[in-house]
């Protein structure tokens, strides 16, 4: 019988049941991303901060001809030294911990942490969108950015940056939509959330959890575009953002 497009199952996040050792770069653990992708920097700055060995490949943001073995098509996709693949940001945390020191509570462990790392993918991701696209004055500067770090092929990277900013800058109203308050008050208004679960020196206390590296990866994908001054100024997630700086030279 001839399966149709109908019957392929949907990718799936988490760790995945086929192993896929090609696609761990010189055996080393390997991760998939596009430089400037907040869910990318969340798992970039654990495997920074534990000083594990690891492969990039930037998948151009396009074609994403890199990605195209895999199924689940976002980044990044995590593989490790021995092809285990997992897929989504938050999924990866946990694997890289899990087996690399085991440093913070497993999902459902911890209601706090888990909560706070939902809020960096439902909540902070959203709103540092509004604020990055809020016109098309910053929209435009935040695609000359992005159009220059990540990996656009030359002849993509004029018209992605022009198209591009159009775009963005529709895709920021409607998260702004998603909040009460006007882009700018809104991420003020979640950075004091934030600040209230923050424990001492980090979400997870003495040393940073998956909420740290969830929301530290989110916030570090503005640095330098619009709204940054926003985080800059705010006195307790200042701080807090330049220990998870140190902590992962990231
Ligand atoms: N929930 C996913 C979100 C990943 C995501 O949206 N990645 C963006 C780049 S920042 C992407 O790959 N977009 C292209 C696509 O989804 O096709 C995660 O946490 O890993």
């Amino acid at each position: 019988m001839v399966k149709s497009a109908q019957d392929k199952p949907e990718p799936i996040s988490g760790v995945q049941p086929i192993k896929v050792p090609e696609r761990a770069i010189n055996n080393k653990p390997t991760i998939y991303t596009f430089a400037t992708c907040p869910f990318s920097l969340k798992v970039k700055s654990l495997l920074i901060s534990r000083g594990i060995e690891f492969e990039n490949v930037e998948v151009d943001p396009m074609k994403k001809t890199e990605l195209k073995w895999s199924d689940w098509t976002a980044v990044p996709v995590f593989v490790d030294s021995d092809g285990t693949q997992v897929n989504n940001s938050n999924d990866i945390l946990h694997f890289i911990d899990e087996n690399h020191g085991g440093l913070f509570p497993r999902h459902g462990e911890n209601d706090a942490q888990d909560e706070w790392m939902a809020f960096s993918d439902n909540i902070l991701g959203k709103s540092i969108v509004a604020v990055i696209y809020q016109n098309y004055r910053t929209s435009l500067h935040a695609l000359d950015y992005v159009t220059k770090i990540d990996k656009f092929r030359l002849k993509d990277r004029i018209v992605n940056k022009w198209l591009g900013a159009i775009v963005m800058k529709m895709v920021g109203r409607s998260r702004a939509k998603m909040f009460e308050e006007p882009p700018r008050q809104n991420l003020s208004t979640q950075l004091n959330s934030m600040a209230t679960a923050i424990d001492g020196n980090f979400f997870g206390g003495n040393s940073p959890n998956g909420a740290d590296y969830a929301n530290y990866g989110i916030l570090r994908s503005m640095q330098s575009l619009n709204g940054f001054d926003i985080v800059e100024n705010h006195q307790i997630i200042w701080p807090w953002y330049s220990r998870m700086q140190l902590h992962s030279s990231l």
